[in-house]
């Protein structure tokens, strides 16, 4: 089918062809003509943010809580460079999302003309692909390319920069929906000899690990892990990208590894002798101190990117491919070697294990002041609103929190900035997921730090009937900030002193957005507190949870330490057994 159109029609017939239904965006000359004909469309609805970097994270929560890719649009220049933290933030994440932005007419290219940035250059390096468009015949089948590069392989955002002129010039609109990627033909389907090796390991481990990373998540294979950690009787952590990936409830479930891990998963990770390494990818809060890593270990590492593979730690068998794929093929394979009468006895590696997680549960301590503790009020939030609601965290000590107190239950209920770590990442992925969810509750669990970074997008979510509900955990600082100020600064408090408890009022600044601000400060109040910002569905609700101050994230391993320097709380090194207290 061809048509004549101009240039910004041809986006927007492209857009409405790759299934997108929102753009989260902000207008500007460059881009202007292409919000033209999006007015006529009935399929495409533009939500108007506050700013650009709203629109980024939005895209990214649509995207990380559907499944489906994520778009925003901004104008050149300053619209432009405001997107370049949720981009970095997506390519941290591998999270699929197509950016648009309007580029200076092509003549002007390379001129300082005003409101030029050289975008493509900008995001060279935090983009899966990025494309300068300035022929209109392009643009229509730049946009199927950039959607299959962003949503095949390993997830990452592309960036699509379309001249001024070509978005207003006249074109023939012919919509193919393939892409002719010469070189871009990601491997998918595991090798077969890997996979056999990987479950012959199992079988001869007797302290095996599958270590899950976000990878699982982004292939949907987390029904498969289930199948594989049942068949196997492996115990399973989950990286911070991975919480509900497999839930926090089975019996096989150590936890989360890392920095903040708990202690049986971290210290089941140093002690193990095979790591199945499942879309993970061996990042630095993981293993603490790389060369003291899992000393006794040895490595399958299973990613969709051959760049991952002995990147920060050397794999003894490599398997490129799908999640999903490589997981039923181990399954199949650890089938036949239990067949073969080979199956691996983990029973003393349990004993070991269900020891550490009984002596170090995760727990803290309510303060004794009677004012209100951070953790409890996740903890209630997670049980009052139940295990479909959607959370998306903002960076620090609520983060932190949230992945160890939320009953992660299921997949694509926690949203959260892990790579990158972008405050102010909370209020607008909770606003996408919202839009891509319109049925399921999503609460974001915000710092008062954060909060103060990107509010302004619940001004949206009120003049588009998108009813999030904000958890603002109020503890008047940079927490995690005056955490490590705390631990490894003498209680210097340089500059973490933000006031909140007294400015903003963040009911009233609410209250001034179009949303219901409620304050709850007494632990006798919470949950009513959470129930009645459950029952607003009419509009966004905002809660101020005013908390002390002093609480702290625990476990924790000292940044730049090696994990079996693990603190299960202040000053508390767990007694592993081995004379090493
Ligand atoms: C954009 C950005 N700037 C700075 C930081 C460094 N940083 C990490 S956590 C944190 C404090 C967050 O404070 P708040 O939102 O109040 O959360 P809390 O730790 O108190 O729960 C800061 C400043 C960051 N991660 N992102």
């Amino acid at each position: 089918m061809t048509e004549q159109v101009t240039g910004a029609q041809a986006l927007i017939r492209s857009l409405e062809a790759a299934g997108v239904d929102t753009v989260f965006g902000i207008p500007g000359g460059a881009i202007l003509p292409a919000y033209d004909p999006m007015l006529d469309s009935t399929k495409v609805r533009h939500i108007l943010v506050r700013h650009e970097q709203g629109a980024g994270h939005a895209a990214e929560g649509y995207a990380q809580a559907t499944g489906r890719v994520g778009v925003c649009m901004a104008t050149s220049g300053p619209g432009a460079t405001n997107l370049v933290t949720p981009i970095a933030d997506a390519h941290m994440d591998s999270v699929p999302i197509v950016a648009i932005t309007g580029q200076v007419a092509s003549s002007s290219i390379g001129t300082d003309a005003f409101q030029e940035a050289d975008i493509c250059g900008i995001t060279m390096p935090i983009t899966k692909h990025n494309f300068l468009v300035t022929d209109p015949a392009e643009i229509a089948p730049t946009i199927a390319a950039a959607f299959h590069v962003a949503s095949t392989g390993r997830p990452g955002p592309v960036l699509v920069d379309i001249s001024k002129d070509a978005l207003q010039a006249a074109t023939e609109f012919v919509w193919t929906g393939t892409a002719e990627l010469p070189g871009y033909r990601p491997v998918t389907r595991p090798h077969a000899k890997q996979i056999r090796e990987a479950a012959r390991l199992l079988s001869e481990a007797k302290q095996p690990v599958l270590y899950v990373g976000g990878g699982v998540l982004k292939a949907h294979a987390s029904a498969e892990l289930r199948i594989l950690a049942e068949l196997t009787g492996a115990p399973v952590i989950t990286t911070l990208m991975a919480l509900g990936a497999f839930p926090d409830s089975h019996p096989q479930h150590l936890g989360m590894p890392g920095m903040h891990g708990t202690v049986a998963a971290v210290t089941a990770l140093q002690r193990a002798d095979l790591i199945i390494s499942l879309g993970a990818r061996f990042d630095d809060r993981v293993t603490g101190k790389l060369d003291t890593f899992a000393p006794n270990a040895t490595i399958v590492h299973a990613d969709i990117d051959p760049a991952e593979i002995s990147k920060n730690r050397v794999a003894d068998v490599p398997i490129v491919g799908d999640a999903r794929e490589v997981i039923a093929d181990l399954v199949v394979a650890v089938q036949a070697e239990h067949e073969a009468g080979r199956r691996g006895d983990y029973t003393a590696w349990w004993e070991q294990l269900n020891d550490w997680r009984d002596r170090y549960p995760l727990g803290y301590d309510l303060p004794d002041d009677g004012t209100l503790s951070p953790q409890l009020v996740i903890e209630r939030l997670s049980a009052i609103s139940g295990p479909d609601t959607i959370f998306a965290s903002g960076v620090g000590q609520h983060q932190m929190w949230a992945a160890h107190y939320i009953d992660h239950e299921k997949p694509y209920t926690w949203l959260n900035s892990g790579g990158a770590g972008t405050m102010g990442y909370s209020v607008p992925a909770a606003m996408g997921a919202k839009v891509g969810m319109p049925e399921t509750t999503v609460w974001a669990i915000d710092g008062d730090g954060c909060f103060q970074m990107t509010n302004q997008e619940l001004v949206t979510c009120a003049l588009n009937n998108i009813p999030i509900k904000v958890a603002v955990i109020n503890n008047g600082s940079l927490g995690m900030v005056r955490q490590w100020q705390t631990l490894f600064y003498n209680q210097r408090y340089s500059n973490t002193d933000l006031h909140s408890k007294h400015i903003p009022d963040f009911v009233k600044l609410a209250d001034a957005m179009g949303c219901v601000g409620l304050r709850c400060d007494n632990p006798d109040d919470l949950d009513a507190t959470i129930k009645q910002a459950m029952e607003i569905n009419d509009r966004p609700v905002v809660v101020d949870f005013v908390v002390h101050q002093d609480a702290m994230v625990w476990p924790m391993v000292a940044a730049g330490t090696s994990n079996d320097e693990i603190l299960a709380a202040r000053d508390v090194r767990p007694d592993f057994g081995d004379g090493e207290e």
